[in-house]
């Protein structure tokens, strides 16, 4: 009986944890992002629903491979969250799809808000997760196959092929948020200071600068 109870008590903490542990639960069918409200909330309120047209649950943006502008890192992210379809506003999902040049690198980042499912359009990539016991979790996945990168771990994502290559991701968050590492330490708005980038590094001054200098380019 005891027994019993410490596993209905087990499942009843792990079922309270679940609910905290992503986006917060939807409490209607639908509620439509209103973007221009002016309300702050957790998410978005809700657009009249006799306003609401099928437009608010769609998307085309991510149908096409994009544009690569940055050609350092030869990689463009396209989102598709609540901030593209207002029908996701409380639905707790999201996708992106994300284009690489030959060789080229989604650098490591983080999604604070969501874990993380790849799935391989086209192409291979080596692709990795960092664990918070510092292990390398990584893997060369090829089209048609699937990754994970489990919710808030550093991960990347290279084209290890001379091809380009794309992927379609999946987030358990209507905005999964991201958060590269290089660009917050050396690029954020005003900057963190050089000799604390330079002591974290274990690097001068000098060449804090050099890689501020880099990544503006
Ligand atoms: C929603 O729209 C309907 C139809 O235009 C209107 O009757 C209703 O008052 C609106 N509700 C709110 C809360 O604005
Ligand atoms: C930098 C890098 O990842 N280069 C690899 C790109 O993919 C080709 C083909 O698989 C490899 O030969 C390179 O080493």
């Amino acid at each position: 009986m005891a027994g019993v109870k410490a596993v209905v008590l087990v499942v009843l903490l792990a079922t309270a944890i679940g609910a905290f542990a992503n986006d917060p639960d939807m409490l209607q069918d639908v509620c439509v992002a209103n973007t221009a409200s002016g309300i702050l909330v957790n998410g978005f309120p809700c657009k009249n629903i006799s306003m609401v047209t099928a437009d608010d649950f769609f998307f085309a943006g991510i149908s096409q491979p994009v544009q690569i502008t940055s050609k350092i890192l030869g990689s463009k992210v396209t989102a598709a969250n609540v901030m593209d379809i207002p029908g996701l506003n409380t639905l707790g999902v999201s996708m992106a799809r994300v284009d690489f040049a030959p060789y080229g690198l989604n650098p490591p980042h983080i999604h604070p808000r969501a874990t993380e499912i790849i799935y391989v359009l086209q192409g291979e990539l080596f692709v990795g997760f960092i664990t918070t016991a510092n292990k390398l979790i990584s893997k060369v996945v090829k089209a048609g196959e699937v990754f994970v990168f489990p919710r808030g771990l550093a991960h990347f994502q290279k084209n290890t092929s001379k091809y380009p290559t794309a992927v379609l991701a999946a987030f358990n968050s209507q905005l999964p948020g991201t958060q590269q590492f290089a660009a917050a330490l050396f690029t954020s708005n005003p900057p963190v200071s050089n000799d604390i980038l330079a002591q974290a590094f274990n690097i001068d001054e000098h060449k804090v600068e050099m890689i501020r200098a880099g990544l503006t380019a």
